[in-house]
């Protein structure tokens, strides 16, 4: 089964919208193969957003990622990838489709409540930046 890299990112998880998360997340189908709460620094942050270096909201969205916990997540399932961004929906929440994650807790583009992993390289690279063997199942 393939897997992919999830967070839960502040703003849901301060506004207590872990659980409802999590529990589409087991809805759908997915089997959680790693989960950890933890509060990112500045230099995990920018590390894990390096492909965004250049952009003109990079700073904000470290800041943000920065601000409080997170809950990082492995999530396995046949088509994991497609299948977690299908439901987390669009990055801006206003183009979100309804029902999505993003469409339901996220606040605006740059707060959008949850990230995941667009194809199998950025997955591979993400969970490795996050978990190491010891702290995955499955
Ligand atoms: P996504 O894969 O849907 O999370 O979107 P991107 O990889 O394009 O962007 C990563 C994160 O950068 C988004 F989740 C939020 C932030 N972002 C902004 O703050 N402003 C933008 O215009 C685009 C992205």
């Amino acid at each position: 089964m393939q897997k992919t890299f999830a967070i839960i990112k502040p703003d849901a998880v301060a506004q207590g919208h872990a659980g409802a998360i999590l529990a589409e997340i087991e809805k759908a189908g997915f089997k959680v193969a790693a989960l950890k709460m933890m509060q990112l620094s500045k230099d995990q942050a920018e590390g894990f957003y390096a492909v965004h270096r250049e952009r003109p909201f990079f700073n904000d969205l470290v800041a943000f990622m920065t601000e409080g916990p997170v809950i990082a997540m492995i999530l396995q399932k046949d088509g994991a990838i497609k299948a977690w961004r299908d439901l987390m929906g669009a990055t801006n929440p206003e183009q979100a489709v309804e029902g999505t994650i993003r469409k339901r807790f996220a606040t605006n583009i740059e707060r959008n409540a949850v990230h995941g992993s667009d194809a199998e390289e950025t997955a591979a690279f993400e969970t490795r930046y996050f978990f190491n063997a010891m702290e995955t199942v499955g």
